[in-house]
């Protein structure tokens, strides 16, 4: 399958932030001025967040990016079973976590944990979701990657893709209804937007005009399915209008576009108490998950060609300019990490499993009899079990 060249990403929009029109020429918003020809920095009008909010962006990507390679390498020794990462993703990941409240609902897909580490779930409930361990808040019930959390209002996501779009429309609804400014996120893939559970969630937001953010990560692949293959469309953005919607779309790999575009987007749908779509193009670099060989479906020359467009390798350049980054200090940071995600894993790996019994547990107030007499059957015939671990 062919897919987006990645010349397309250094197509400037010089109007700035506005809804993609049907039929208009596909431009993406940007903000590094990275591109052939361009000088560094910034383009001309656009912003640069404070040192504080540069720090934070480039530190999160840095930590997904770590975490990542970590857990591919533990599914390839055996100690975790499956990992999909987001490499390649992280600007997409992060420049629109940050930009939202804490009190905002995140409803993800599979590559958006980065958020819920950035809005404070502890690595160690990340890594215990890893391991489905007996300190995992999920009790080992989900596979992994399906992190949440209420606590930082991250919903575990559901593995069939896109069923997840219309709770994030039916979370803003809620808040709607209580009266209170909080909006939902619903994340998605390219390959979401043909499944039927997209399009209704497409028709109820825009229709019931619920405050939600639908967020595309079109990252040209859908396991062996380019996006060609996916869509007639030329973009995703342009889905949003034929619902009667705003449809934005952006440079994925700028993490700087991604924040101020989705910080704007936020803002309006606040304002307004209207839904919107953003479509960030990036490249799924890397595998679908550990399951994939994108070298037998794919050309990865193109690849090769995405990676130049690295969204942490595009970001440095400025950070060091203003002196907040250098070799010593990209040193010291990756080091921390690797001793934190060290213990984190030898403490997740020693940990027991979820007890047997905890199967039983969080479905019905009262557990009814027939699976009562399940438990006593599965206790008597896992007593064994028990008996040889000691
Ligand atoms: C309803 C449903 N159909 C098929 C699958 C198998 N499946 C898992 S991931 C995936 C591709 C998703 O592609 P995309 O939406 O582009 O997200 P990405 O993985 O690229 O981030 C498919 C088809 C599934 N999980 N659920
Ligand atoms: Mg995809």
């Amino acid at each position: 399958m062919s897919s987006v060249s990645p010349a397309e990403s250094s197509s400037v929009d010089s109007a700035g932030i506005h809804p993609v029109v049907a039929g208009a020429a596909p431009g993406l918003y940007r903000v590094l001025a990275d591109g052939p020809g361009e000088t560094g920095g910034v383009l001309a009008g656009r912003e640069v967040p404070s040192d504080e909010t540069l720090l934070r962006l480039y530190r999160a990507m840095a930590l997904v990016r770590a975490v990542d390679e970590r857990m591919i390498t533990l599914q390839r020794q055996g100690r975790i079973s499956f990992y999909g990462a987001a490499t390649g993703q992280e600007a997409a990941v992060i420049g629109s976590g940050l930009a939202l409240e804490a009190t905002d609902w995140v409803v993800p897909a599979l590559r958006e944990g980065g958020i819920a580490l950035l809005r404070g779930l502890s690595l160690s409930d990340y890594v215990n979701q890893l391991f489905g361990n007996g300190s995992d808040i999920e009790k080992g019930r989900q596979m992994p990657c399906h992190y949440g959390h209420r606590d930082v209002r991250y919903v575990t996501l559901s593995s069939c893709i896109a069923n997840q779009l219309f709770h994030a429309v039916g979370i803003s609804l809620a808040a709607r209804l209580r009266g209170d400014d909080t909006i939902a996120v619903g994340y998605m893939g390219d390959g979401a937007t043909s499944e039927g559970d997209f399009h209704v969630a497409m028709e109820f937001a825009a229709r019931l005009r619920a405050p939600v953010l639908l967020f595309c990560q079109n990252n040209q692949w859908a396991i062996s399915t380019g996006v060609r293959g996916q869509t007639l469309a030329a973009t995703m953005a342009q889905k949003a209008h034929g619902y009667g919607m705003d449809g934005y779309r952006v440079d994925g790999n700028d993490v700087l576009a991604v924040h101020a575009l989705t910080s704007h987007v936020v803002a309006e749908i606040r304002r307004t108490g209207r839904p919107a779509f953003v479509e960030a193009l990036t490249y799924r670099v890397g595998a679908h998950s550990t399951s994939d060989d994108p070298s037998r479906y794919r050309d990865e020359s193109i690849t090769e060609r995405w990676k130049e467009r690295d969204p942490l390798r595009r970001l440095r350049p400025l950070l060091e300019a203003r002196g907040l980054w250098d070799d010593a200090r990209d040193a010291a940071f990756i080091s921390d990490v690797a001793e934190r995600l060290k213990a984190e894993v030898q403490r997740a790996e020693a940990d027991a499993p979820p007890s047997i019994d905890s199967l039983f547990d969080d479905v019905y107030a009262a557990v009814p009899p027939h699976l009562v007499a399940q438990r006593e059957a599965l206790r008597g015939s896992t007593a064994h079990l028990k008996a040889s671990s000691h």
